[in-house]
This record gives C-alpha cells, sequence and structure tokens, in this order.
C-alpha cells in the first residue's frame, strides 16, 4: 500500500505558501508514489498556480494530488503517515488530538521558510517540544549539505538545457502570449513586490544601446512601472516602446509554464521564495526582491544568499552583484549598479549556469523528505 502524506497550507499572502506546497505534494506523488492530500485554507489563491483547479470544490484531484479545502469546521479524517504543515501553519486541534490517539506513531513535519542563514544546518531535523504530547520536527530547506535542499524536479536541469538550446521552441512558447522578441534584444522578466525606484531602472534601460524586451507578469510591482509609463495601464497585447525597452504585460501563468518563461529570459527578476528558487533553476543571472520581514530581519537572509552566491566571482563581478542585489532590496537607486551588472554581464551568466549545476547535485528537498520519514521509520 502507497504511503500516505497530508500537507497544510495557509495562505498568508501572496503566493509563497501555496506555490511552495502545491509543487511540493505534486512532485511528492509523481516521484515518490505517495498518496497526497494537500489541504488549502485559501483555494482562490491556487487557481492562478494551477488554472484547471476549482475555487469551490470541497475536494479535487490535480496532477494526482487530492487537493482539499481546509474547513473552518474540522471533520475527522482518515490520520495519514506523515504530517506536514507548511510554515508553521496551525493544524486543526482535532486533528492533532486524533494524531496523538492514533498508532502506529505519525511523522509530524514543520517545513520552514527558506534561508542560506547558517544556524538552519543546525536547527535542521530537530525535534520540537512536544504539542498535545506529540513530537514534531524542523525540516529546514536550505543551499548546504546539512539542510534538507531546495525543490527541484527530477530531470528539471536537463529539460531546462534540451529547452536552451532550441530558439524554435522558446520562439513558439513566447508567441502564444503575444511575445516576438528582435533578435538582438535582451528578454527579462521583473517579478517583484512595490518598488520606488524601478521607474529608475526603467530609465535606464530605455537609455541602453541595447534592447532591452521587459515582461512583467501581472502583480504587485505594476503600479511602479505605469507610473514610469505615464500614460495609462500596460495592457496585454499591447507592448510599449520606449526608447532602447520594450515593456509587455503578461498574464499570470502556471507554475509550469512560468519555469519555462524563466528559461527563456536572459535576467529574471524575482521575489518571495519559490520563484527564486526557480529562477537559479533558470541558470541565469537574477535578483531576488526578499519578503519583507520585521527589523529587517530580511536583510540577514539576503546576506546571507549573497555571501554563499557570490562565491567564485571575480571582484568586478562580485561587487556588482552585490551592490545591485542591496540597492534592489533596500530601495537605493538601482540604475548606476545595473550599469556595472551589464558590464560584467558574461561572467555573471557562467556563474548563474554553474551555481544551479553545483546546487543540483545535493539532494531534492522532496527526495530528503522521503528519506528522512525512511530514517525515522
Ligand atoms: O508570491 P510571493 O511573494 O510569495 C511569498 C508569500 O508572500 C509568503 O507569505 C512569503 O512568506 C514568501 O513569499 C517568502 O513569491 P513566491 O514565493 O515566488 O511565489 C510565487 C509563486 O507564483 C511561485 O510558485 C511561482 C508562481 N508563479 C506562477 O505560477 N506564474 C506566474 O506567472 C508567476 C509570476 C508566478
Amino acid at each position: 500500500m502507497k504511503a500516505s502524506w497530508d500537507i497544510f497550507c495557509s495562505v498568508v499572502d501572496n503566493y509563497g505558501d501555496i506555490g511552495v506546497t502545491w509543487r511540493l505534494a505534486r512532485q511528492l506523488v509523481a516521484e515518490h508514489d505517495l498518496q497526497v492530500r494537500l489541504w488549502v485554507d485559501d483555494l482562490a489563491s491556487f487557481v492562478p498556480l494551477c488554472p484547471t483547479a476549482d475555487p469551490q470544490a470541497a475536494q479535487q484531484w490535480q496532477a494526482g494530488v487530492d487537493v482539499r479545502q481546509w474547513p473552518s469546521v474540522w471533520q475527522r479524517v482518515e490520520m495519514p503517515d506523515v504530517v506536514i504543515e507548511a510554515f508553521a501553519c496551525k493544524l486543526p486541534v482535532d486533528y492533532v488530538d486524533a494524531m496523538a490517539r492514533s498508532t502506529p506513531v505519525r511523522l509530524w513535519l514543520n517545513l520552514d521558510y527558506l534561508s542560506a542563514e547558517e544556524w538552519v544546518g543546525g536547527c535542521h531535523g530537530l525535534p520540537s517540544l512536544k504539542t498535545a504530547g506529540y513530537q514534531k520536527y524542523f525540516f529546514f530547506p536550505g543551499f548546504q549539505a546539512d539542510t534538507g535542499g531546495l525543490l527541484r524536479e527530477a530531470g528539471l536541469l536537463d529539460q531546462r538545457r534540451q529547452w536552451q538550446q532550441d530558439p524554435a521552441r522558446r520562439q513558439a512558447f513566447l508567441a502564444q502570449w503575444g511575445v516576438y522578441v528582435a533578435a538582438e534584444a535582451r528578454l527579462m522578466s521583473l517579478f517583484a513586490y512595490e518598488h520606488p525606484q524601478i521607474p529608475g531602472w526603467l530609465q535606464a534601460l530605455a537609455e541602453d544601446s541595447r534592447p532591452t524586451h521587459l515582461l512583467v507578469p501581472r502583480g504587485r510591482v505594476l503600479g511602479d512601472v505605469e507610473r514610469w509609463l505615464g500614460d495609462g495601464p500596460l495592457l496585454l497585447d499591447e507592448p510599449r516602446q520606449c526608447g532602447a525597452l520594450t515593456l509587455q504585460l503578461m498574464p499570470f501563468v502556471s507554475q509550469n509554464d512560468y519555469d519555462r518563461l524563466l528559461w527563456c529570459c536572459d535576467f529574471n527578476a524575482v521575489r518571495g521564495e519559490d520563484s527564486f528558487v526557480r529562477a537559479q533553476w533558470a541558470g541565469r543571472p537574477l535578483v531576488w526582491h526578499i519578503y519583507k520581514q520585521e527589523e529587517y530581519a530580511h536583510w540577514e537572509k539576503l546576506e546571507a544568499f549573497l555571501a554563499l552566491y557570490t562565491q567564485g566571482l571575480g571582484p568586478a563581478a562580485e561587487a556588482a552583484t552585490l551592490s545591485f542585489w542591496r540597492a534592489w532590496n533596500m530601495e537605493q537607486d538601482i540604475a548606476e549598479s545595473w550599469r556595472q551588472m551589464l558590464a560584467n554581464w558574461p561572467e555573471l551568466t557562467t556563474h548563474a549556469q554553474a551555481w544551479s549545476d553545483e546546487k543540483a547535485r545535493q539532494a531534492d528537498l522532496a527526495m530528503a523528505l522521503v528519506q528522512f520519514h525512511r530514517n525515522w521509520l
């Protein structure tokens, strides 16, 4: 009989919580032959990532995953072998009680947020204090060998390589969104939170000697882009030309299509957690708009990642990356450090590919979870 897993996802905001749990659930089914229920408290946030989903359904099958509306009044269900609460979401009291009473003992994991900070390795896999007499374990994704690793589907990098070596495929894919990129243009994507300095960056792109085609998925940064344009909203299928810059609105596409979009681009601005990881698997230069936390806790996370990511870069490319990423996240002028990025472009591109190859040598997060369960039994 297949082992059964429950994953609980409470959508705090945006798409990261559901993005990570949906990706993990699919992979556990597809690659580990597990029976997975994904409990989501806000199915409306799920639909943009999985357009075939029904936001009203109490139960539905999507990609082999048993997707459940997490009900406000909990009903008894059969207990699975493994329970994952994502990002410390609070499980229903009745569910925890039932887990505590059931035999055999179930593995209960808290899947935490991604961080490159050093302490993560020391906390990964540790048991918590008991809740209702039950032990829970902390499972930390991460970039180092002593963590739970990163979400990465089997064969992902090979698929990406084949894609990037096939210009006709890229062209056909982009054409379905009405995207036609001039041969000499740099293709880039911009998925970010609100950002007061975006207009300065767009201006630098408009004044560049090489053309840029910038795709902007519908989302929070759009207001800043339109503020710079100054003459009304950016509309689908209506790219706007401003000097060397072509700006084009993209619809929010499925997770799989978003991957391909990242693979198509020469540079990706990403945010949060899941798109950040996917842009790394794209093997192209990137910038990360980190999710803001109280008391600037996110800056430490940013610096921890930069300390790892910039290893192996020459001094100029390293300085460019540090100043561009810091400026992007501290909402300082980003135009000048962008020019430094451009001056080091070939090295940054080679480095992005080497980074993704290196990270892909570690066990992926789904595999690490399955292994953790096996070792625990
Ligand atoms: O949306 P995010 O900012 O999400 C989060 C949440 O805010 C969360 O509370 C916070 O803790 C976390 O960030 C750090 O960014 P993220 O994680 O990149 O999630 C976006 C998801 O949307 C990701 O799975 C990729 C997906 N996506 C698509 O599927 N299609 C698209 O067109 C785009 C632009 C994104």
